[in-house]
């Protein structure tokens, strides 16, 4: 068994429901829930959007391998009616859900990198991750996120 932080965002439609959705559907495919952050209203990073994001953070205990939890994940995204994903630029979705950590495992094949690479920019990450694992520890930066999170905020002024 593996104990996994998933990143969770939504900001389309009835967020709320999206992300319940999303929970539900990893409870019955991925594993074990262990904690669940609350789900905090943030600005959209990284693109311009008129619509807000509603972001959470959860950790799970899952018998999957990196790659069937990545399936797994998509496989919900898709069903819980996700479209389009290009590369390169953000858009407004439904539902997404990133591999954070995969236990202390460092990852990095062309469709999969964990830790998840943008996670230490990011405080809609970093804040919900930090309320369940403080001391959980980054595999590549060797710091917890807590530390992780006192860094972003230290050298941001955004202030979601
Ligand atoms: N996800 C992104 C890009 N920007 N901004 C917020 N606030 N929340 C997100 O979940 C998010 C984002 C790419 O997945
Ligand atoms: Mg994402
Ligand atoms: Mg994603």
């Amino acid at each position: 068994m593996a104990v996994v932080y998933l990143g969770l965002g939504s900001n389309l439609g009835d967020r709320r429901s999206y992300l319940a959705r999303a929970i539900a559907f990893l409870t019955e495919r991925v594993g074990k829930r262990l904690a669940l952050s609350a789900f905090r209203e943030t600005a959209p990073w990284g693109f311009h959007s008129a619509h807000p994001f509603l972001n959470a953070v959860i950790e799970m205990e899952t018998a999957l391998d990196p790659y069937a939890l990545l399936r797994e994940t998509r496989a919900i995204e898709r069903e819980l009616g996700r479209v389009g994903k290009s590369e390169g630029t953000y858009h407004d979705r439904v539902i997404d859900i990133d591999i954070l950590f995969y236990e202390d495992q460092v990852i990095e094949l062309p469709d999969l990198v964990v830790p998840h690479p943008l996670m230490t920019e990011r405080l809609f990450v970093l804040e919900p991750l930090a309320e369940i694992a403080p001391g959980m520890r980054h595999p590549v930066r060797g710091k917890t996120v807590e530390a992780l999170l006192q860094d972003l905020k230290a050298r941001t002024n955004e202030s979601f």
